[in-house]
């Protein structure tokens, strides 16, 4: 069998993905209340795995895990004022307690920094309390005046994973920040989700941040997705928070600052940048069942075929895999493979009488759907080189993918061409200005992404390079995309 086409995967990505999401099903978008929905168990199952490779990158890493309230008190919320002045449209407030007006008007918290600092306050005071590194997953709110989209941009973020950091130095913040870049490179190479990292430009920082790292990813249909930020936060909010410890000369410093965030957005990302016009493809560490073995049942051997599945199921099992036996009764094997095809497992195991009779089982892999026919012995063996041999290839592909849709361009015209005819990134030669970008950003119809965080990824322009925006010298590379 030749792979599964993605032709409605890229060309009606939108629709594709609202089906996806509905027939899995993942995430319920008919809840009554706009820019919410309601994870189903399916759903919650790959959110539960998503979630365990991000606390335990986090971990490893000397993060640790926090619960702080919903609730902000108005004047708390306000403390920092560019924070609040880009915040201030988004809140939601809550003014009552039954018929009572409340004294102190309480916002649900729409990111946690002015809930958390004045708490940094008083737990730290000396050098030993530094650093400070800890996370939490809760939901925020955000009123949201953008369309929103189903887990990409919601009024209620419902994951809403954010680490805040508070160190002695402005060095050991910034290598803090690259911590922050680097745990978040590899909570994405375990999903398979590729990504460039983008410095955003000053005008498109985290309110309150003196530097915004960006993750993008682009969509199957050709839109840029930011799927994680991590923000050097400088001296602001322990200003404004007034967070400080003694140094050694006896003198006060205030602390240095990083937070770092990520959403149900990168979910939204694992679903769409693997997927395929059958459904879900999922790379097997986030799979909530690995293998599903499909019992191939002809009258008078029934009882023989399912007794035999039940007993793959067990070694595999025990192998450490998670494993489902497909026996619901009255419904045909081809309905059952398209169930499962739809949910992204991984591997499916069909055993019927022949395969008892020659003591095989046949493999069939999700991505490809290619079968195989493996001995028993070997079973465990073939199925595990199996599953890490899908999920080279799902980082390969996707990575391939997105590679393809990163180009360079010299002129405006050009990077609109492309822009207009392709999607994805296109890079160009900047002279650095505010003014010429804000100007780029409208002659080109798209968003300035920003420059690349780390040298390495693309060559800066030569001397002599014009800027594609003014003509004046360029010195950058900038990223241009159109974004969701
Ligand atoms: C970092 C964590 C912050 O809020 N404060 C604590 C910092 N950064 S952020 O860029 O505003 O958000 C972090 C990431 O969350 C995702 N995100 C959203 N996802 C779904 N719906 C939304 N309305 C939404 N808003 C932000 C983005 O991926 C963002 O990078
Ligand atoms: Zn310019």
């Amino acid at each position: 069998m030749t792979n599964p086409e993605r032709k409605s995967w890229s060309q009606d990505y939108s629709e594709w993905f609202h089906k996806v999401i509905a027939e899995v099903p993942i995430y319920d978008t008919r809840y009554p209340v706009k820019g919410t929905g309601v994870w189903m168990p399916f759903g919650y199952k790959i959110r539960r795995e998503v979630l365990r490779i991000i606390r335990d990158e986090l971990e490893k890493t000397g993060h640790e895990e926090v619960l702080f309230p919903l609730l902000i008190p108005d004047y708390l919320l306000s403390k920092e004022s560019e924070h609040i002045r880009n915040f201030e449209d988004e809140v939601y407030w809550v003014t009552h307690g039954g018929k009572t007006p409340l004294e102190v008007k309480l916002a649900l918290r729409p990111t946690s920094e002015t809930a958390m600092y004045p708490m940094f306050k008083l737990w730290i005071n000396a050098y030993s309390d530094l650093p400070l590194r800890i996370f939490q997953i809760v939901n925020v709110f955000r009123y949201e005046t953008k369309a929103t989209r189903p887990m990409i941009r919601v009024r209620e973020v419902s994951t809403f994973k954010e680490a805040h950091t508070a160190h002695a130095t402005r060095e050991e913040a910034e290598e803090q920040e690259r911590i922050g870049v680097e745990v978040y490179s590899k909570i994405f190479e375990r999903l398979k989700i590729p990504f460039l990292r983008t410095i955003r430009p000053d005008w498109d920082k985290f309110p309150g941040a003196e530097r915004s790292v960006a993750f993008d990813t682009v969509m199957p249909d050709g839109r840029v997705l930011q799927i994680g930020t991590v923000h050097f936060l400088g001296q602001g909010f322990a200003r404004a928070f007034d967070i400080k410890y003694m140094k050694s000369d006896g003198n006060y410093e205030y602390v240095w600052q990083t937070c770092y965030g990520i959403s149900e957005r990168a979910i939204a990302a694992l679903i769409s940048v693997h997927g395929d016009d059958h459904g879900l493809v999922l790379p097997s560490e986030v799979a909530p069942v690995q293998v599903v073995v499909i019992p191939i049942v002809y009258k008078g051997r029934e009882e023989e075929v399912l007794k035999r599945c039940k007993e793959v199921s067990e070694i595999l099992e025990r192998s450490g895999l998670r494993v489902s036996v497909d026996d619901r009764k009255d419904i045909t094997p081809g309905n059952k493979y398209y169930t499962w095809e739809m949910k992204g497992t991984p591997v499916r195991i069909e055993i019927g009488p022949r395969d008892i009779d020659s003591n095989t089982a046949v493999l069939v892999r999700r991505d490809t759907l290619k079968k195989t026919p493996v001995n028993m012995e070997m079973l465990v063996e073939e199925v595990r080189k199996l599953l890490d041999h899908i999920d080279e290839e799902l980082a390969k592909r996707s990575k391939e993918w997105m590679s393809s849709k990163v180009r360079g361009a010299e002129t405006i015209d050009q990077a609109k061409d492309e822009l207009d005819t392709r999607g994805g990134i296109v890079e160009l030669n900047w002279c650095g200005k505010t003014n010429c970008g804000e100007e780029l950003e409208k002659t080109i119809d798209a968003r300035i992404l920003g420059v690349p965080f780390d040298e390495h990824d693309i060559e800066n322009p030569p001397s002599g390079a014009k800027c594609a925006g003014c003509g004046g010298a360029a010195n950058k590379k900038i990223r241009v995309a159109r974004s969701y």
